[in-house]
């Protein structure tokens, strides 16, 4: 018969053991809540940034283009995108074959300094199939958004080459230290649309008179880069 040793305890207090739980922790660490095995840390950590940086850089590439394609309507559609007007006058002469530019005044031109002002000047460019013929800038009006010119330049044009000619005038704001700003650009004549293609049209329209019009300023680089497309 068996007997029983009443000194020895009948029960003995144990430490829970995690048993696979435990092993699990020590295999998988955590990201975002999920558990990943240790040795695909590296991969996993890769491609997320891989992932991320396309997401971001896609992002940059849709906003960019959105503003760009808005600004370019708001330019496009004639409405001032508040870098300011210039009034210009063109006059030719067939018989003479002699084209007049005055640069009239600007108004409500976009401040450029420090101070809430701009020291303008205008540089006219004459050019014929995307080559540069006659470069021209008017004086330096200091310290004003609303500047008047009225300053004349002629050039030499052949009656047989005016419809092919483009004029580009561009609105700068000058700085004694560092390069000169450009405000604001406007394209006239061969391959321009809006006001720039009808002002040239109402020029041609009326031999040896001058025809003035108000132009909407816009942004450098958009006129540039409608200036590289293809003229249909
Ligand atoms: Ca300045």
């Amino acid at each position: 018969m068996n007997s029983v040793d009443l000194a020895q305890p009948l029960h003995e207090w144990r430490d829970l053991v995690g048993g696979e739980k435990e092993e699990v922790r020590k295999d998988q660490y955590s990201l975002f809540g999920f558990r990943v095995p240790v040795f695909l840390r590296l991969p996993v950590c890769v491609c997320l940034f891989v992932c991320l940086s396309l997401h971001f850089k896609l992002y940059r590439t849709v906003c960019f283009n959105t503003s760009f394609y808005l600004r370019s309507c708001v330019c496009l559609s004639g409405q001032v995108e508040k870098l300011g007007d210039i009034c210009i006058s063109l006059r030719y002469v067939p018989t003479a074959g002699k084209l007049t530019i005055n640069i009239m005044e600007a108004k409500h031109l976009k401040a450029m300094d420090c101070g809430g002002l701009s020291d303008p000047f205008v540089k006219v460019v004459l050019q014929h199939q995307g080559k540069r013929l006659k470069k021209k800038k008017t004086t330096v009006k200091q310290n004003t958004l609303n500047p008047y010119f009225n300053e004349s330049f002629s050039f030499e044009i052949p009656f047989g080459q005016i419809q092919k000619v483009q004029v580009l005038i561009t609105v700068y704001d000058y700085d004694k230290l560092g390069s000169n700003d450009a405000i604001g650009k406007v394209w006239i004549g061969f391959g321009a649309s809006g006001v720039g293609l009808r002002h040239w049209s109402d020029m041609l329209a009326n031999p040896r008179r001058p025809v003035a019009q108000w132009h909407a300023l816009c942004p450098e680089e958009e006129v540039d880069e409608a200036l590289k497309k293809p003229i249909r």
